[in-house]
C-alpha cells in the first residue's frame, strides 16, 4: 500500500493529538497530553488535518469536507490590501513619558503631569516599495506614532524628514504614482531612480527642498533607532484659556543620528533585506530600548508673520537656530508585537486623530491628509469598525451611538441608540460635554472660493540651498553622488537637463558636480523661478547629521575569527563593547565556530558569506595564523575587509590578518581608523575610537 504523506511527516513531528486513521484504516489514539485540541473556526474538534476527505483512497474529494473548505477559504482571504504608500513597515509598542508638563501651552491631557506614561505604538516604514521590498531603499522613512491618551488616540503621522514634496494634497496621487513602479513595466521596485519620478520632480519646483533631503544620507538610515522623526506640518496647541500657539513636533533619537553609505545600502539589501526590522527586533528583545525625545518648536502669530516663509507651507521648515526645539517628554519602545498582522499590519494611523488641546493648522497638505487616511483605512481594513481592533481601540472609555456594520464586536446594549433622548442617565446613553469635549478654535476664515496657491508659497529654492550649505563636505558629496546615480538611471536626456536647470537655482557647485557626473559638458540655463532664490539664509547645523556628536552605543561590532584566534583578545573586545553598551557578533568560516588559542570553542552567529561587514558598524579581524592562511582563498573574507575599508569603518586587526588585508587591497600603512590589536589591552582603545563611527578621511572610500 502507498504511504500517505502524513506517515512520513509524522516521524519528525511531535505527535498530533486526537484520533486519526492509520495506513491500514485502523484507528490510533495519539498523545494528547500538553496539547490543545485542534478545532475548526466553529469549534468542532478536528480528527485529521493531514488528508482531505475523499471517496476511496485514490478517489475524488468530497464537497462535504467542511474542514478542508473552511481552512482553504480562510487561507484564500488571509491578505488585506497593502498600504498604497508606506506598505513596508515595522512597529513596536512602548510609552510616552511626560517630562515637563506644559499646561500654559496646551490643555492636552497627556502633557499635564510629569512622569505620566501614555501607551504608544509606533510604525516605521519606507514609502515607495511594496510590502516585500527591502529595507535599505533610498527613500523617506515613515515615523507614525499612536498615543493612546486618556482623552482619545492622538496620531502623529510623521516622517524622518521635516518637509514634503508637494504643497497641496491634490498632488499626492501624482507624486506617488511617479515614484512607484512604472505602471506598464511594474518596475523598478522601491526606487526613485527612474524616469517617471524625475520627470514629475523636474516639472515640480516645489519639491526641490525635499529632493535635497531625499538625496542626502537621511534617506539611507543605519537603523530606525538612529533617525529623527518630524510631524512636518505646523499644528496648533491650545491651552485651557483658549490661547493658541503654533507648534512643530520633532522626535530626537537618544542614540544620535547615523546613516549608511550608498554602496553599503546596496549590499545590505542583498545580504539582509530585513536589516532595519531585525535591528529593531534584536534591540528590543535584548532590552536595549530605543528612545526619542519629543521636542517642540512653538511660536506665535507675530513670529509667523515675521518669518521669511509661510508656516503653512509643508515644503518649508523653521531652523532650530531661530526657534529652538524644546524637549517635553520621551518616547520609549520596549515591546515587540506578538502578531505582526494583528498589530503592525492592522494599525490604522489617521492624521485627524487629535485630542483636545492639539489642533490642525490650515496647511493644505494636512487638510487633504485628514480626508485620505480615514478613507484608506476603510479600504484596507474592510469596514467602519476597524476602531474595534485592539491595536486601534482607544485605551480610554468610549461611549457613542455608532452601531452595526461589518465585524461589529462591541455592540451597544439597551434601547437608546440616538441622542437627545429622554431615557435618563441610566439607559439613555452618553451626553456631550462642552467643558471636556473637543471644541475647535474659532479661527476666522474668509475669502472667495478659489483654486490657487498663496504667493507666500512661491519660493522653492532658498531653503533647498540652505539645507545644502548646512551639510559637511562629505554630506554634500553624498548628495551630489546620489543625484548623479539617480539621474544616470533616467533614459530621457531632457529630464536630466531639467534637473540641472533646477540645481542651478540651488547651488552652482552642486549643479556643476552633477553635470560632470552625468557627462554633460554644458549646463542649461537656470530654471525660471516663481520667486527669486535667496542666497543669504545662514547654514543651520541642526540640518546636518555629521555635525552631531557620535557614539558607539547601540551599535554592532563584527569580529571575524578563525581557529587559533587569541581567546583573551576576543574576550576583551566583547567586554569593551558590553561596557558601552554595544553588541558583538562573531563571524567565522563555519557557523559551528572556531577553536580559540586557549582550546575553548567559540560559536559563530554568521558564516563568513552570511555575515558581510556591511552588517556591522565596525569590525575586528582577530585571526589565528593557520586559519588566516585559509581565509585568503575565501572571496567573502576579502570582501569583508575591503568593504569595511571602503565604507570608512573602524577596523581592528591582529598581525595574522595583514595578508588578508593586503589581498583585499587595504593600504600597507594603517590609517588612523585601522587599529592594531596586539594585546587584549588594545580592545578598549579600539572600541573608544569606534565612537567616531566612520573615518571619512580615507582617500579611496566608496
Ligand atoms: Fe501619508 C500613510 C506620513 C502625506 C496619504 N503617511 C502614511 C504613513 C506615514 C505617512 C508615516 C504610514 C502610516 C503607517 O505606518 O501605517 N504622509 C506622511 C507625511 C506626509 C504625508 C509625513 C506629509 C507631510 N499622505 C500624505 C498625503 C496624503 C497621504 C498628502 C494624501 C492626501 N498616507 C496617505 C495614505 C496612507 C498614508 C494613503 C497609506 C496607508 C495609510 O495611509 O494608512 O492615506
Amino acid at each position: 500500500m502507498a504511504r500517505t504523506p502524513r506517515s512520513k511527516a509524522r516521524a519528525a513531528q511531535p505527535a498530533p493529538q486526537g484520533t486519526h486513521r492509520g495506513e491500514g484504516g485502523e484507528t490510533h489514539q495519539v498523545a494528547q497530553e500538553g496539547y490543545l485540541t485542534l478545532t475548526t473556526q466553529q469549534g468542532t474538534p478536528v480528527a485529521d488535518d493531514q488528508n482531505t476527505l475523499t471517496q476511496g483512497r485514490r478517489g475524488p474529494a468530497l464537497m462535504e469536507d467542511f474542514h478542508f473548505r473552511e481552512k482553504m477559504f480562510h487561507f484564500d482571504h488571509e491578505r488585506i490590501p497593502e498600504r498604497v504608500v508606506h506598505a513596508r513597515g515595522y512597529g513596536a509598542h512602548g510609552y510616552f513619558e511626560t517630562l515637563t508638563p506644559i499646561p500654559e501651552l496646551t490643555k492636552a491631557d497627556l502633557f499635564q503631569r510629569a512622569g505620566e506614561k501614555t501607551p504608544a505604538f509606533v510604525r516605521f516604514s519606507t514609502v515607495a516599495g511594496n510590502k516585500g521590498s527591502f529595507d535599505l531603499a533610498r527613500d523617506v522613512r515613515g515615523f507614525a506614532v499612536k498615543l493612546y491618551t486618556q482623552e482619545g488616540n492622538w496620531d502623529l503621522v510623521g516622517n524622518n524628514i521635516p518637509v514634503f514634496f508637494i504643497q497641496d494634497a491634490i498632488k499626492f496621487p501624482d507624486i506617488i504614482h511617479s515614484v512607484k513602479q512604472e505602471p506598464d513595466k511594474a518596475f523598478p521596485q522601491a526606487q526613485s531612480a527612474h524616469d517617471n519620478f524625475w520627470d514629475f520632480i523636474s516639472l515640480t519646483p516645489e519639491s526641490m527642498h525635499m529632493i535635497m533631503w531625499v538625496m542626502s544620507d537621511r534617506a539611507i538610515p543605519r537603523s530606525f533607532r538612529f533617525m529623527e522623526g518630524f510631524g512636518v506640518h505646523t499644528f496648533r496647541l491650545v491651552n485651557a484659556e483658549g490661547r493658541s500657539r503654533f507648534v512643530k513636533f520633532h522626535w530626537k533619537p537618544k542614540l544620535g543620528l547615523q546613516s549608511v553609505v550608498w554602496n553599503e545600502a546596496v549590499k545590505i539589501n542583498g545580504a539582509d533585506p530585513d536589516f532595519h526590522r531585525r535591528d529593531l527586533w534584536n534591540a528590543i528583545k535584548a532590552g536595549d530600548f530605543p528612545e526619542w525625545e519629543l521636542c517642540l518648536q512653538t511660536f506665535d502669530e507675530d513670529f509667523a508673520e515675521s518669518f521669511d516663509f509661510d508656516i503653512l507651507d509643508p515644503t518649508k521648515l523653521i531652523p532650530e537656530e531661530l526657534v529652538p526645539a524644546v524637549a517635553v517628554g520621551r518616547l520609549v519602545l520596549d515591546r515587540m508585537p506578538e502578531n505582526f498582522f494583528a498589530e503592525t499590519e492592522q494599525v490604522a494611523f489617521m492624521t485627524h486623530n487629535i485630542v483636545p488641546g492639539i489642533e490642525f493648522s490650515n496647511d493644505p497638505l494636512l487638510q487633504g491628509r485628514n480626508f485620505s487616511y480615514l478613507d484608506t483605512q476603510l479600504k484596507r481594513l474592510g469596514g467602519p469598525n476597524f476602531t474595534h481592533l485592539p491595536i486601534n481601540a482607544p485605551k480610554c472609555p468610549v461611549h457613542h451611538f455608532q452601531q452595526d456594520g461589518h465585524m461589529a464586536f462591541h455592540n451597544p446594549r439597551g434601547r437608546a441608540n440616538y441622542e437627545p433622548n429622554s431615557w435618563g442617565p441610566k439607559i439613555g446613553g452618553p451626553r456631550e460635554d462642552p467643558q471636556r469635549g473637543f471644541s475647535t478654535l474659532p479661527e476666522p476664515a474668509d475669502g472667495p472660493k478659489v483654486r490657487a496657491r498663496p504667493e507666500s508659497f512661491a519660493d522653492h529654492y532658498s531653503q533647498a540651498r540652505q539645507f545644502y550649505v548646512s551639510q559637511t563636505p562629505v554630506e554634500q558629496r553624498h548628495i551630489g553622488d546620489a543625484l548623479v546615480f539617480e539621474l544616470s538611471k533616467c533614459e530621457v536626456p531632457a529630464i536630466r537637463l531639467r534637473m540641472l536647470a533646477h540645481l542651478q537655482n540651488i547651488d552652482d557647485g552642486l549643479a556643476r558636480t552633477v553635470a560632470d557626473g552625468l557627462g554633460e559638458a554644458d549646463l542649461p540655463p537656470a530654471a525660471d523661478a516663481a520667486a527669486e532664490p535667496r542666497t543669504d539664509l545662514p547654514p543651520s547645523d541642526a540640518l546636518s547629521i555629521l555635525k552631531r556628536p557620535t557614539s558607539f552605543a547601540g551599535r554592532k561590532l563584527g569580529i571575524l575569527v578563525t581557529d587559533g584566534a587569541d581567546a583573551e583578545l576576543v574576550k576583551a573586545l566583547e567586554a569593551a563593547a558590553l561596557s558601552i553598551p554595544a553588541v558583538v557578533e562573531i563571524i567565522a568560516p563555519t557557523v559551528g565556530g572556531v577553536t580559540l588559542s586557549d582550546g575553548s570553542r567559540l560559536v559563530a552567529q554568521h558564516k563568513i558569506d552570511g555575515g558581510p561587514s556591511v552588517l556591522f558598524d565596525a569590525v575586528a579581524l582577530v585571526l589565528g595564523e593557520e586559519g588566516a592562511a585559509k581565509l585568503l582563498r575565501v572571496p567573502p573574507a576579502r570582501d569583508f575587509a575591503a568593504d569595511a575599508y571602503a565604507h570608512y569603518k573602524f577596523i581592528g586587526f591582529t598581525e595574522a590578518a595583514l595578508p588578508l588585508m593586503q589581498k583585499a587591497g587595504l593600504p600597507p600603512e594603517p590609517d588612523a581608523a585601522m587599529v592594531p590589536l596586539k594585546r587584549p589591552a588594545d580592545a578598549a582603545r579600539f572600541l573608544k575610537a569606534c565612537a567616531a563611527l566612520r573615518f571619512w578621511d580615507r582617500p579611496d572610500g566608496a
